[in-house]
């Protein structure tokens, strides 16, 4: 029998096109005749929006009605992409909007690329976050996703002579057609000031806040449409403005500039997204951020508490569970003891108890340079009051670890919330840990090496809060959406059309992965969407693909640890080899690159600057015969993901052993039949434990060896004396024939690896990897091989849905209810 999944919309081809003419004209005011791509995606997305709307009221009123617990997930960033597409697969019109407009006319793809992307995250984080509540409304769990509403998020890239330029990502600019903005529920944020003791009416001196300066959040809601459109759920996304009362007291003052001056500051603070997926110490702005939309989520949190349960503190932890994702919310833990102690009148302990059974945290890295610490001073100037209640957390906190241990001040000194030094530091991952009754790593790797290094005496401490949950992606956009043709495929295959709610039915391809017939059909689609991105990739970069070569795809941002350049060398010495000889029977090679470098990070610049260059020169030389090409897309993002993950044969995943915490452009490549190219690390190993080692390449150091070398006292330069194309890979890049006139261009690069110790061994992994991409090359030959891997890929994915995850931290972590329509 055919499984078949239930959707809650249902539109007619005829009555979606009448309600797309129905905008055209009374929303947009546009004769069809006149109408931009712009105006029929925007009319297009508020047909779709009028079917799910009745949708979003009744998830609401079905959760208020049920005062059911619910999930808060805090985060700085959500990657969403595109929303209209998305939206169209899960509330199940999609194909009712392609066929729609193909009456009218219109091309649905190129309608569709109109919409800018929603760009309000920096990586890995802000997809995961994106991908979860896909997954949380897919599943029916009531919850709510609170963030920032940027003005302007992630920079746009360019190339000038092949280097990155930056420029703002004015998203909205135009307006959106899928924010719906909430006043009634504006909230009041304070900032600086000083704190007082004041007398209660019982006598008891109690210690208030007086901020110096006040403004309001203002909370946009974008709806979030579960698979099948069961439940329609929301991001809550805050806006700084300045307050009204402000202004009329500085005017009433006469400082009229003054005062618009200080509204100009208050609406800067959700102004832009902070570009690095690294800490950027000491900006006061971005813990004004963090600071601004954790007070906005709190208060609105307890705002719904009591509507529904008046002052019924003891059942708070019921009704409440509060996810941070990484430490850049971890400010949360004070902010809510405030609000508890001061504003509500709760005593210290009975409120401590609600935060720690509230509050659940997730870590998403283990590089010491990456965890985020602030300053004392800054603290006490921006936030009196809540360093008061960190130095009160942390004494209780120490006083404890003293019952534990005696007066053992090392101990003390490495677990103390507070860093000596000058200035003191706030260190927030303790603070997180220490106000959290779960930590967690977002693969299995990365959660043992947590407890074993960087929160290894935390968890000698209180080993039960310590778990994994793996990190997922949504089927629904990373294979559903993204690649129709291999979805269709599926379906047939499978004959179900619910395997993107229940992705544990693709396990029911591995018998054709033998198949000829199937190989064929599957590897005809691959072919497709290859011919597609090259149109694309000719189109932004001039670059001629050819389809039929291997596309090897890097796709994530450029950092040193994740070894662009490792990849790099390789091209280099691939190159020299058909410079030796060039009829040797290599398998052509496309190198395809996506990757943002943070605007301050000189060396990853030089990176992006290295390939394109190197790229340029290799596209252009005939003596290679076309059988090498690279190119770099420029402006990385969520949409581009979506054309590129398709069309890859190989998925680069080669970051030094024990750096990345999982990945999760591994998931979406492998699930799309790219064969990993890949190093022991992260989620690879799980990607490795689900395929198995027949289908995927592992190459390189484990975390052990890594480990070992470094004890032992690694020299980069060593290993470049013996290794002769390592040497000439790297002298290469230094000569002038890269970069006549200039050969010191990519001196930066090389002396990373070499004189600057190589701290992510690139060197030592520089053998094993060409071995292994080397290999990759000649199975690549056997066409029924590959097509065996690829299909095997396919169907081995279904533990990386971001339902089995999401399913994981309600069951472990938030002892959540699903709360599914009744009909
Ligand atoms: C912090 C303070 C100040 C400014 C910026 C930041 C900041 C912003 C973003 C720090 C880190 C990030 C992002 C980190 C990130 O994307 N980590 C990735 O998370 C993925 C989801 O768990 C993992 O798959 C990746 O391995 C991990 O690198």
């Amino acid at each position: 029998a055919r499984k078949e999944c239930k959707f809650y919309v249902n539109a007619s081809v005829k009555d979606f096109k009448n309600s797309i003419l129905w905008h055209m004209e009374r929303s947009l005011a546009r004769a069809t005749v006149r109408a931009t791509s712009r105006d029929w995606w925007l009319a297009t997305a508020m047909a779709v929006r009028d079917e799910i709307m009745g949708r979003f009221i009744s998830t609401m009123s079905r959760q208020y009605k049920a005062n059911s617990k619910r999930v808060y997930y805090l985060s700085l960033e959500y990657l969403m992409g595109r929303l209209t597409e998305d939206t169209l697969t899960n509330s199940g019109l999609m194909d009712v909007a392609r066929e729609a407009l193909k009456e009218l006319g219109l091309d649905f793809d190129s309608i569709m690329a109109s919409e800018v992307d929603m760009g309000l995250g920096n990586g890995g984080l802000g997809r995961l976050a994106a991908c979860f509540q896909d997954s949380l409304a897919t599943l029916d769990y009531p919850a709510v996703g609170y963030g920032i509403l940027y003005e302007f998020g992630l920079f746009t890239q360019s190339f000038e002579g092949g280097r990155q330029i930056e420029s703002p990502d004015n998203w909205l600019k135009f307006g959106s057609p899928w924010d719906i903005v909430r006043p009634e529920y504006t909230v009041k944020v304070g900032i600086g000031g000083r704190v007082e003791g004041v007398m209660s009416s019982t006598g008891d001196w109690s210690v208030r806040w007086i901020p110096e300066g006040e403004l309001l959040g203002v909370p946009w809601d974008v709806p979030v449409v579960g698979y099948g459109a069961g439940t329609v759920n929301f991001l809550r996304l805050w806006e700084s403005r300045a307050t009204n009362e402000l202004d009329l007291n500085a005017f009433n003052n006469g400082g009229y500039t003054q005062a618009v001056h200080q509204k100009a500051m208050s609406e800067t603070i959700s102004k832009v997204l902070y570009p690095n997926d690294k800490t950027e110490n000491g900006k006061i702005l971005r813990l004004m951020q963090q600071y601004f939309f954790v007070t906005c989520s709190l208060q609105d949190i307890i705002r719904r508490f009591k509507s529904l349960n008046g002052e019924n503190w003891d059942i708070f932890a019921d009704k409440v569970a509060i996810q941070l994702n990484d430490t850049h919310p971890a400010i949360a833990v004070p902010e809510l003891m405030r609000l508890l102690v001061d504003v509500e009148g709760l005593g210290w302990d009975k409120s401590w108890e609600i935060c720690t059974h509230v509050f659940a945290y997730t870590n998403h890295t283990l590089l010491p340079e990456a965890l985020e610490k602030w300053s004392v001073p800054f603290f006490e100037k921006l936030l009196p009051r809540h360093l008061q209640i960190i130095y009160e957390i942390n004494a209780r906190w120490l006083s404890y670890v003293e019952s534990i241990y005696g007066r053992d001040s090392d101990k003390i000194a490495r677990l103390s919330i507070i860093e000596e030094g000058a200035p003191k530091m706030v260190r927030m991952a303790y603070l997180s840990v220490v106000g959290s009754h779960s930590v967690n790593g977002v693969a299995e790797l990365h959660s043992q090496l947590l407890k074993e290094s960087v929160l290894r005496d935390f968890y000698q401490i209180s080993p039960e809060k310590f778990n994994n949950k793996t990190n997922g992606i949504t089927p629904r956009r990373w294979l559903k959406t993204a690649n129709e043709g291999l979805s269709d495929l599926i379906t047939k295959t499978l004959k179900s059309d619910s395997w993107p709610k229940n992705l544990d039915e693709l396990k029911g391809l591995e018998k054709f992965a033998e198949d000829s017939d199937f190989q064929k059909k599957y590897m005809e689609i691959k072919r497709e969407n290859k011919a597609h991105l090259a149109k694309i990739v000719k189109d932004l970069c001039g670059v001629d693909l050819n389809p039929d070569a291997i596309f090897d795809v890097q796709i994530k941002r450029l950092h040193e640890y994740k070894r662009q350049h490792l990849n790099l060398l390789y091209i280099l010495t691939l190159y020299r080899r058909l410079l030796h000889n060039p009829d040797a029977d290599i398998s052509p090679r496309a190198f395809i690159f996506g990757a943002k470098a943070a605007p301050g990070y000189d060396l990853a610049k030089n990176i992006i600057w290295a390939i394109n260059t190197v790229g340029n020169v290799i596209n252009n030389d005939a003596r290679i015969k076309g059988k090498l090409k690279v190119a770099f897309i420029p402006n990385y993002n969520v949409s581009l993901a979506m054309d590129i993950i398709p069309a890859a044969d190989v998925s680069e995943q080669i970051s030094t052993a024990g750096k990345e915490a999982s990945g999760t452009g591994n998931m979406k490549l492998a699930l799309n039949g790219a064969i990993t190219m890949g190093t022991l690390d992260g989620a690879n190993v799980e990607i490795l434990e689900e395929v198995g080692k027949d289908n995927v390449f592992i190459f390189g150091m484990n975390v052990d060896e890594v480990q070992k070398l470094k004890a032992e006292g690694y020299n980069p330069w060593n290993v470049y004396n013996s290794n002769e194309n390592l040497k000439s890979a790297l002298d290469w890049l230094v000569s002038d024939y890269f970069m006549p006139g200039n050969p010191t261009a990519f001196e930066p690069l090389r002396k990373s690896v070499l004189d600057w110790g190589d701290q992510f061994m690139v060197c030592a992994d520089y053998q094993s990897y060409c071995d292994a991409q080397d290999r990759l090359g000649e199975v690549y030959k056997d066409k029924a091989r590959w097509a065996k891997m690829a299909i095997l890929n396919t169907a081995r994915m279904s533990k990386f849905s971001s339902d089995r995850t999401i399913s994981e931290y309600a069951d472990d972590i938030w002892n959540l209810e699903k709360l599914p329509p009744r009909e």
